[in-house]
């Protein structure tokens, strides 16, 4: 297996797991952890054993942001001829459906990062914040996108103008998180969201969620359609014949994930 620095990887089941692991730094995201991230996940994308990926923090922190040391003496051409954070992008391509588990800070790029995830399980814990303002910049990584689209302009302008962050239950209430559950089993609790994805056919699961992402990008018309278009194209799956012969004979489906 490919050994990583920044992160811890395994398999659960039908789960990959991704636990961030520079506690020093409270997983603060610098280049080498976006990039071990990305393999990690794009190996699990592309592994037919693995159906659904967790990616989790610590108890302190799932990841107080990029790494600000890193970037601290960059300049203009610096950022804009490496490209920072243009890394990320992999992760928001992967296929398959990525469970975020959040205990702790989630700020600036933590934040981002979990919104990147397609399902967050926030432990009663956690605290999510914008506080790039803070440091006299603005979120980089999608959170001025991705949290107006999660929770409408009136919180994602508080959180970001005035860098303040959002407990778990107002979390929840605003729609950032899809989950809130006792900080001590927010990764099982992922885990097990994760596992139950997984046991789903992996075709109709991938593309479950291009078609909800699709809402991000397309008119209603155009979305309608696609949905349409994708659940058409499932009847050419085993997995359709076997769901729904599953369902008339009374019994649990075996998926076989093609
Ligand atoms: N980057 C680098 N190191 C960090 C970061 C970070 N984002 N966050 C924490 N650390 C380090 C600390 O420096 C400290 O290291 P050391 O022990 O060597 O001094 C260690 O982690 C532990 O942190 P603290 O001692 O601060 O722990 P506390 O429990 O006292 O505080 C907080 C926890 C409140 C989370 C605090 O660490 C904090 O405020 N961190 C920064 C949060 C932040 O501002 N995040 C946003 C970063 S910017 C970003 O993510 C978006 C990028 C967009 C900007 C693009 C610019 C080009």
């Amino acid at each position: 297996a490919q050994q990583y620095e920044n992160i811890l990887v395994e398999t659960r089941g039908r789960v990959g797991l991704v636990t961030l692991n520079r506690p020093q730094a409270l997983n603060a995201l610098n280049k080498a952890t976006m990039e071990e991230i990305v393999a990690a996940t794009a190996a699990m994308d592309a592994d037919p054993a693995v159906g659904a990926v967790v990616i989790t923090g610590s108890e302190k922190a799932f990841a107080a942001g990029a790494d600000i040391k890193e970037m601290s003496s960059k300049g203009y051409m610096d950022m804009y001829a490496e490209d920072w954070f243009r890394g990320w992008e992999s992760l928001t391509r992967l296929r398959i459906p990525v469970v975020a588990a959040v205990s702790g800070f989630a700020l600036g790029g933590g934040c981002e990062l979990a919104m990147m995830c397609d399902v967050i399980i926030a432990g009663d814990n956690a605290k999510f914040g914008q506080p790039e303002i803070n440091l006299g910049v603005i979120p980089g990584m999608g959170g001025s996108q991705r949290l107006t689209h999660a929770v409408g302009k009136a919180k994602a302008m508080d959180m970001v103008l005035t860098g303040r962050m959002m407990d778990a239950a107002e979390a929840e209430r605003a729609g950032l998180v899809s989950r809130v559950v006792p900080a001590a089993s927010v990764v099982e609790e992922a885990l097990k969201a994760a596992e139950v994805i997984a046991s789903k056919s992996k075709p109709a699961a991938m593309l479950a969620k291009e078609a909800v992402n699709a809402a991000f990008e397309l008119g209603l018309a155009q979305g309608v359609l696609f949905e349409r278009r994708v659940f058409h194209s499932l009847f050419a799956t085993e997995d359709q014949k076997e769901g729904m012969a599953a369902f008339s004979e009374k019994r649990q489906p075996e998926f076989k994930h093609r």
